[in-house]
Parts: C-alpha cells; sequence; structure tokens
C-alpha cells in the first residue's frame, strides 16, 4: 500500500521539476531568433536609372523602379554604395540593376551594380 502510494509522488515531483525545464527549454528556442535576424535585414533587388554619380564619395543617385519588396514607390534617391569601387562600374543615364542592404545607420547601401541592358 505504501509503495503505490509513492509512485504518484514522484510523479508529481517529476512533473514539478519538469516544469522549470520546460520554461528554460522554451526560453533558449526564442534566443535563437536573433540568429536569423539576416532575414530582417535581407538584401534588396531592384532596377533603376543612374542619374548622376559622385566618384569620389562613392555615391549614386538613382530613378528607382518600385521597390515592392519594402514598400517604395518609383522615386530619385542618394545610394551610398558599399564599396566606392562600383562607382566605375556606371554612369549617368545607364539602366542599372542593383542590390542593397541596410547599413549600420538605417540607410540602404548598394552592395553590387551593374547595368541591366534593359534593350
Ligand atoms: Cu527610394
Amino acid at each position: 500500500m505504501k509503495r503505490l502510494l509513492l509512485v504518484p509522488t514522484l510523479l508529481a515531483a517529476l512533473i514539478s521539476m519538469s516544469g522549470p525545464t520546460l520554461a528554460v527549454e522554451a526560453k533558449h528556442d526564442h534566443a535563437v531568433a536573433p540568429a536569423t535576424s539576416s532575414t530582417t535585414n535581407p538584401t534588396i533587388a531592384a532596377t533603376g536609372t543612374v542619374k548622376s554619380v559622385d566618384v569620389a564619395k562613392g555615391k549614386l543617385v538613382i530613378d528607382h523602379d518600385p521597390i515592392p519588396a519594402l514598400n517604395w514607390p518609383r522615386m530619385v534617391m542618394d545610394f551610398q554604395l558599399a564599396d566606392k569601387v562600383m562607382a566605375g562600374q556606371v554612369k549617368a543615364g545607364d539602366s542599372v540593376k542593383f542590390e542593397m542592404k541596410k547599413g549600420q545607420k538605417g540607410a540602404y547601401l548598394i552592395t553590387s551594380i551593374q547595368p541591366a541592358h534593359a534593350h
């Protein structure tokens, strides 16, 4: 009789012990999320027309097409190149394909650019 009573007591003890373990488990799963935060800063592909190139500053002014991924309408804006060297790859008037990624200051940096040869 006493032995049988021990079993539910042990089970209760085990369950109460697994409680905190599960909580830690859940917290750990949540902590994994920042590791996938690169998906919150994806590379965005876009197209547009180069309006001007500032080789010295590594800046382009681009009349870019709508970018649905960012909910951006078509507009003319400045872009900083991730690497100034890319300024030599395009010139004013070029239709271009480019990729950009949000930089540390929150502005988008162009990470690659090439003429689009649209026609
Ligand atoms: Cu824009």
